[in-house]
């Protein structure tokens, strides 16, 4: 199992929910790697310090999350300097057409106003090249990296099929729940750094936590589902759902009856 997480911003529920809980729960099944990926995050510009204090910060994070480190793998990417060799290897047998389609690319690209690096546009090479060099058989991510393991897949059939069976063609292992948690200002927007209000941060402080959670936006209704047609609620009870361990059944007889008030409130101190 191999997954790395940028250090370009500070950690948050999506990342917790979508991948890092992933990891601490599989941990036991499998050998384990988890890497910090640097590379990766100055492929948009990163102010040095604030790099510095994040790559360790998130080094702490994945071991206070529950990461054992004397089982599981834990590093920084430029400190093993083949994922970068690798990564030219997989530029040079990938067309331009793969890396011109990535959703991710167009999307942060867009955002810097068409400015963005050669870096940027090479990215899913060097994740591809993350995950190949280590054989890897399962990738834990969230929805959003969907396409760049498919990539991944792509290129590891294509470099076999010119140079013979090198790599072993890896799965991403994407769980229903909790894959796209949701801003809690916007159920239609993924959870984001970008977003800080709609975004719980793993070191946000209780009290602010607890704001945030209280302030989320919620549809007008009275019963207590999990019903794609409310977003909002559907985010919330999907956020109790997975940090109390219970299943839908449970959360929606755990709720009946109740207010969204009440479900906010006991949710803000499980969150907590
Ligand atoms: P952001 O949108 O905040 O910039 P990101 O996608 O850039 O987040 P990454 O460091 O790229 O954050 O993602 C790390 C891991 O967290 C990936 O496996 C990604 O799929 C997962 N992830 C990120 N946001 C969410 C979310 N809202 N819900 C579930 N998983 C998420
Ligand atoms: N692109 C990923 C981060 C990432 C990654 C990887 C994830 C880089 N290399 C290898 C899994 C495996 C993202 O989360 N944005």
């Amino acid at each position: 199992m191999f997954s790395g997480i940028q250090p370009s911003g500070d950690l948050h529920l999506g990342n917790y929910l979508g991948a890092i809980k992933n990891w601490v729960d599989a941990q036991h099944d499998n050998d384990n790697i988890f890497c910090i990926v640097d590379l990766h995050a100055i492929t948009l510009p990163q102010p040095p310090a604030e790099l510095h204090r994040r790559i360790r910060d998130q080094a702490k994070i994945y071991v206070a999350s529950g990461l054992d480190p004397k089982t599981t793998a834990i590093f920084v990417q430029s400190h093993v300097k083949e994922h970068a060799e690798l990564a030219w290897l997989f530029n040079c047998v990938t067309p331009l057409g793969w890396a011109n389609r990535m959703t991710q690319f167009k999307e942060k690209s867009a955002e810097v106003k068409g400015q963005s690096s050669v870096g940027l546009l090479a990215y899913p090479m060097l994740m591809a090249a993350d995950i190949l060099l280590y054989q890897t058989d399962g990738v834990p991510v969230g929805d959003d990296q969907r396409q760049h393991i498919e990539l991944t897949r792509d290129i590891a059939q294509t470099f076999n099929h010119h140079y013979g069976e090198v790599f072993k063609v890896p799965e991403a292992w994407i769980r229903k729940e909790g894959a796209r948690i949701m801003s809690l200002q916007d159920g239609a927007k993924k959870m984001s750094k970008s977003d800080p209000p709609g975004c719980v941060f793993l070191l946000d402080e209780p009290e602010v936590i607890a704001t945030k959670v209280k302030r989320a936006v919620t549809d007008s209704g009275r019963d207590v589902r999990f019903d794609v047609e409310r977003p909002g609620l559907l985010n919330l009870l999907t956020i109790y759902q997975l940090l109390s361990g219970s299943t839908r059944d449970q959360v929606e007889g755990h709720f009946e009856w109740q207010g969204y008030g009440a479900i906010k409130r006991e949710l803000a101190e499980l969150v907590v």
